[in-house]
């Protein structure tokens, strides 16, 4: 087993003397004869070192020597501290938690996640970007990774999911294609996590399939304002089995507690400029202020009677199953309460794997999920290096594990005697015989025993269900509020527009056509350009019931809780009516950020503050409302300045509530703003309104398609 330190030294033990040396540079060093060995500094092999500021050189200004081996090893390790970043879904931020069951259900599933109410199973889980690299911001249009590694008692279990419940392609063999066509082009180098490129809007002309998922990357599902403001799913169907080998179709979905919400477009695009790791910090100030993230875990069962019944195959990632015709049943919650020790170790070399399934969980026949089993294996040996992976701490399940394979780079366990084969009879002469296989506790393959007599031909072929494209992709925009198509119609606006080959903007348009006339007209005239004639269906659309529940504009809840709130200041701002609005942001739940042209300390009436955000780098996209506590003198003097103006501005294009007194008036007008019922006074009223947005104004600050 890899060696990990036994214990943490005391502050005591840790204690340095830093003496400075003969060319000024500073010595820390532990107090001779004083430390426990874990004190000391050493090389990886165990040998203290008595120097880390000098190199062993040839006298005082002469060349540095080939036998340092202490230079030698730092510089070797540094220079290999990058592993490959992941091809897609570089850019991720992590954290650990628990899922318990709330609603146990032994009938559909032995999977023991699932045995009892109140038993809890430790997870990790891993929310990502997928085109953007690791250096990528949080905020571009995109779908976001949704992983969850649920270490049971009986195994990990990897439920790897999106943010959208449907996928772009019906058959594992095109993504490589749909990457690069949405990743930087190939001859160029750009854009960077950015599909409003000509390549990836290529792609989609001519693959029909991809347009439901389309509709949902153009929503605003793909600019959420958290991580822990967004759904999950697993996308694909898979099986429930019952101890009695009894086994059900299955789909996940994971629903945010703190409700649905999105950025603006506009904000979004603003806040990857003023914090790149926007999403990241949410997270990681919400664990560790103790406010835990949590999703409930809804499933949707059917059977193959009903699966048959469809217009459409459950077999179809490209598709869903409406909540109105199958509903959700909560079965637990997942709260993610620790953020990782070192984000390296744990949240970039996580290793997800969809073939990650324990007794009680199958796979359906899904082309997609069938490709991905090969797929996650596969890369986590480039990217860390070794069959061994799964021993990296965060990796290897909580419950024991053994079996008989060995050896390979970076093995990390000891095994001892002899036994690394069976069958053997090795206990028959007292020794360790090594681990066996259970039929009855082992994992076994639902449906395959009926096959196994009458295996179906093996084809390379697509099953006729899946040639409706445009149907679900029609239901999802006629499902949306008007204000939520026209973020649709206008993301597909800009997509396009950045798009520089034409013939690709005029076969989107056709296609569009298929999904909804209007929408195809509200985009044809963004660009100003005419509607081609439809592209030919594979099959023609047909008209579904509308699913509110794909809108997220009511499953916004009016709330502070999760959100956060700046609270701009000045000089001779009023210390009691900033007091007021921070404790009552802080009743409603929320969090209060001050804000000042200055950080060090202000003079205000009736003492001096701090702030804890300067104005010029902590523009208003950073909170969901905004207060105005100033004097008619500093709104005056901020009117005169940009960032004061862009603060107010956009916290009103982006549709937040402001809350000031008739004093800050002249920094309103000089940003352009008529008053509205999102403008409130700095009473109660504002923190009812500081948990919304008001899409009514939204004309009146820009155009939409
Ligand atoms: Fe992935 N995907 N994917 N994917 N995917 C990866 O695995 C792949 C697909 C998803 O936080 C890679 O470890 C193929 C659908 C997430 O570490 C890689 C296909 C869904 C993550 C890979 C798909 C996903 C990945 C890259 C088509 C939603 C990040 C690095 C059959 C259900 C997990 C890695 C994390 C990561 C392959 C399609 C979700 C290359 C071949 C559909 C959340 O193996």
């Amino acid at each position: 087993m890899a060696r990990t330190p036994a214990s943490k030294p005391s502050a005591k033990s840790r204690s340095v003397k830093s003496p400075r040396a003969s060319g000024g540079e500073t010595h820390q060093q532990v107090p001779a004869g004083k430390a426990d060995a874990s004190a000391y500094l050493t090389t990886n092999h165990g040998t203290r070192v008595s120097d880390n500021q000098n190199s062993l050189r040839l006298g005082t200004r002469g060349p540095t020597l080939l036998e340092d081996f202490i230079l030698r090893e730092k510089i070797f390790h540094f220079d290999h501290e990058r592993i490959p970043e992941r091809i897609v879904h570089a850019r991720g931020s992590g954290a650990h938690g628990f899922f318990e069951c709330t609603r146990p259900i032994p009938e559909l599933t032995r999977a023991t996640v699932f045995a009892r109410k109140g038993k809890r199973t430790p997870v990790f889980c891993r929310f990502s970007t997928v085109a953007g690299s690791k250096g990528s911001k949080d905020t571009p249009r995109d779908v976001r990774g949704f992983a969850v590694k649920f270490y049971s008692d009986e195994g990990n279990w990897d439920l790897v999911g999106n943010n959208i419940p449907v996928f772009f392609i019906q058959d594992a063999i095109k993504f490589p294609d749909l990457v690069h066509s949405v990743k930087p082009e190939a001859d160029r180098g750009f854009p960077q996590a950015a599909s409003a490129h000509d390549t990836f809007w290529d792609f989609v002309g001519l693959m029909p399939e991809s347009m439901h998922m389309i509709m949902w990357a153009m929503s605003d599902r793909a600019i959420p304002r958290s991580l822990r403001m967004m759904e999950g799913f697993g996308v694909h169907t898979f099986r429930f089995v019952n101890a009695a080998g009894e086994s059900r179709f299955v789909k996940f979905h994971w629903r945010p507690r703190l409700g649905m919400q999105s950025t603006l477009w506009d904000e979004a695009v603003k806040i990857s400029g003023a914090d790149p790791d926007y999403h990241r910090r949410d997270l990681w100030e919400a664990i560790t202020s103790g406010n835990p993230p949590e999703w409930d875990l809804g499933v949707q069962l059917f059977d193959e009677a009903f699966a048959d019944a469809q217009p459409y195959d459950v077999l179809d990632a490209t598709k869903l199953i409406p909540e109105e015709v199958v509903p959700l049943t909560i079965v637990g919650r997942l709260v993610l309460d620790r953020w990782p020790d070192n984000f390296f170790a744990e949240t970039e070399q996580v290793a997800f794997l969809p073939s990650n399934v324990i007794p009680g969980i199958d796979f359906s026949d899904d082309p997609l999920l069938q490709g991905r089993l090969f797929s996650y294996l596969d890369t986590q040996k480039s990217r860390l290096g070794t069959a061994n992976f799964h021993q990296i701490p965060v990796n290897a399940p909580k419950c024991p594990f053994q079996n008989f394979q060995r050896d390979g780079m970076m093995q990390t366990q000891v095994f001892k005697g002899r036994a690394n084969y069976e069958p053997n009879s090795l206990a028959q002469a007292g020794e360790d015989g090594g681990p066996r296989e259970s039929p009855q506790a082992g994992f076994v393959s639902a449906g395959r025993v009926a096959l196994e007599g009458n295996p179906a031909p093996k084809l390379r072929i697509r099953a006729e269900r899946f040639a409706d494209h445009y149907s679900q992709a029609r239901l999802f925009y006629r499902s949306q509020t008007p204000i939520e198509q026209a973020h649709i119609a206008s993301a597909l606006v800009f997509e396009l527009s950045k798009c520089e080959l034409e013939h690709v903007r005029i076969r989107v348009l056709a296609s569009l056509r298929n999904v909804d006339e209007g929408l195809a007209g509200r985009v044809a005239k963004g660009l100003a350009m005419p509607l081609p004639p439809a592209l030919p269906p594979a099959v023609p659309p047909v008209d579904m019931k509308a699913s509110p529940a794909l809108s997220i504009v009511g499953k916004m809840k009016p709330t502070l809780v999760g959100r956060k709130v700046g609270i701009l200041f000045d000089e001779g701002s009023s210390k009691a009516d900033i007091d007021r609005v921070k404790a009552d942001v802080e009743a409603a739940g929320g969090k209060a950020m001050l804000i000042a042209p200055k950080v060090g300390g202000i003079k205000v009436k009736g003492g001096t503050l701090k702030a804890d955000g300067q104005l010029a780098g902590t523009p208003s996209v950073l909170f969901d409302a905004v207060a105005l506590v100033l004097t008619r003198e500093s709104a005056k003097k901020l009117s005169e300045e940009a960032a004061a103006v862009d603060f107010v501005r956009d916290a009103f294009g982006h549709l937040k509530a402001i809350g000031c007194t008739a004093d800050a008036d002249p920094l309103l007008s000089k940003a352009g703003i008529a008053r509205d019922e999102g403008v409130t006074g700095l009473d109660k009223k504002f923190v009812a309104a500081a948990g919304k947005r008001f899409f009514d104004r939204e004309p009146k600050v820009r155009t939409l398609a």
